[in-house]
């Protein structure tokens, strides 16, 4: 029970308008985008400033009240999710950006939105490196505390790549603020790095300071058809290796293109199915049709091969990846296992998984989809209980059995915090501890998810 108090107080730190206590509208922020996992909460904070996240985090300290930390709430594992009754902070009033197109670089508001962050690239000459199907709703805050990947890492690097300062409130109270932007710096521990994927555990980021990347306006689409998982990969592989323009490699097989073509109204790209799918951007100064054609000609397995001649098309073609999520959404509540595996054991992986799920809950449906060249299997399942988590032990122990991990770019949450020991060693959780207790000493940032529970 959170004391009356506080509220008064946070009042007047944010201003009566950012504090929500209607239980209707609090409700809406206490259930995660899939809605498997919810909580409760009594009350939203709206902090407008990173002088006010540092105001808020102390009241928290003194009153002994947790917060669960929101950006644009579409988190995959439910890391947004005030599972023991925390108050919500939600960040997204941080919206300040700037782009400085001398140095190529932006600095970005916590609840700025990726979308808005490549939109103001892109007026600047500039482009953003990240990129995620979720770009209208995701926010920088939410981007950088879960080290979010996306379908550019394979020629960008991950969040944590474009990083190059953050401003953040400590659980301790502190505001650490390096934003400089600096590409040489070599002055000791970089906290950027360790803020970005702790998901708001040691931290309330509130700006960040991002490497911005060379646009390729340039772009041409192509889906292929291939013989099974294992063409995919290899294909993937080559891709990588001999196409300079690859600039995404996504996969996907036939029950996922029937479940998205059933659920968007798009046409089959093909006359028939096939074993596995290769969605293939290029993107470079110049047209990269011809460079792409010969790539895809040279590569073994390939059965039939789809290329967007129109912005259009292309995105038609991108909808039979992208819509992935929102259709599996819509055929249930999605158990949703996201997990690396080594190149080399990808193929087995993916050939394993509905045999390994159906033992242990056999009316589920399950749905593989991914991000070929980085070794990320996004392993969804419908049809079982969203409480009901021995699917997910045998899936999590699958891939940690193959040398993988069982979070490739969604992180922990609260969904995986079970399986963290199968990733991490004891000597490396115990480090986790010792930083947590460092940097939030009450314990009053995020404490159900990555570590807690
Ligand atoms: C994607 O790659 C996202 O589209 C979502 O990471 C994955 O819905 C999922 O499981
Ligand atoms: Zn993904």
């Amino acid at each position: 029970m959170v004391d009356p108090a506080f509220f008064d107080e946070a009042v007047s730190i944010v201003g009566p308008e950012h504090v929500l206590r209607d239980a209707d509208v609090v409700a809406g922020y206490t259930v995660d985008w899939t809605g498997r996992f919810s909580g409760s909460s009594p009350g939203v904070l709206r902090p407008g400033s990173t002088e006010q996240v540092a105001a808020l985090v102390e009241l928290c300290r003194r009153h002994g009240v947790a917060l669960a930390l929101q950006g644009g709430a579409t988190s995959l594992s439910g890391g947004t999710v005030p599972l023991e009754g925390e108050v919500v902070c939600s960040l997204v009033r941080l919206w300040d950006l700037e782009v400085d197109a001398l140095s190529g670089q932006a600095s970005a508001g916590a609840g700025v939105r990726i979308e808005a962050l490549q939109s103001a690239a892109e007026r600047a000459g500039w482009a953003y490196g990240v990129d995620l199907a979720s770009r209208a709703s995701a926010t920088v805050g939410g981007t950088v505390a879960t080290n979010a990947g996306g379908i550019r890492v394979l020629r960008h690097g991950d969040t944590r790549a474009q990083l190059l300062g953050v401003s953040a409130v400590l659980g301790s109270g502190e505001t650490v603020s390096h934003m400089s932007g600096l590409v040489k710096d070599n002055t000791g521990y970089h906290l950027p790095s360790l803020l970005c994927g702790s998901e708001g555990t040691l931290g309330v980021l509130t700006e960040a300071r991002l490497r911005l990347v060379r646009r390729s306006p340039e772009r041409v689409v192509a889906l292929l058809a291939l013989r099974d998982a294992h063409a995919a990969i290899e294909a993937a592989s080559d891709l990588r290796r001999g196409l300079a323009s690859l600039s995404a490699v996504e996969l996907f097989f036939a029950p996922g293109l029937a479940l998205v073509r059933g659920h968007t109204g798009l046409p089959d790209p093909f006359e028939r199915p096939h074993g596995a799918y290769l969605l293939v951007e290029a993107s470079a100064d110049d047209d990269p049709t011809t460079e792409l054609s010969e790539a895809v000609d040279a590569l073994g397995g390939v059965e039939e091969v789809a290329v967007a001649l129109d912005a259009t098309r292309a995105g038609e073609l991108w909808r039979y990846r992208e819509a992935h999520t929102e259709a599996i959404n819509r055929r249930g509540t999605p158990h949703k296992l996201d997990v690396a595996v080594p190149m080399g054991a990808i193929a087995q992986f993916v050939d394993r998984v509905p045999g390994v799920v159906r033992d242990v809950a056999p009316g589920a449906e399950v749905w593989l989809f991914g991000h070929a060249a980085d070794g990320n299997v996004h392993v969804n399942v419908t049809g079982v209980a969203p409480e009901d988590d021995a699917l997910d032990a045998a899936v999590f122990e699958l891939a940690s059995g193959l040398g993988g991990s069982v979070s490739a770019e969604h992180g922990i949450g609260i969904a995986k915090r079970k399986w963290l020991h199968l990733s991490r060693s004891p000597a490396e959780l115990a480090v986790f501890g010792a930083i947590k207790s460092a940097l939030d000493p009450d314990g009053v940032l995020n404490p159900s998810v990555l570590l807690g529970g």
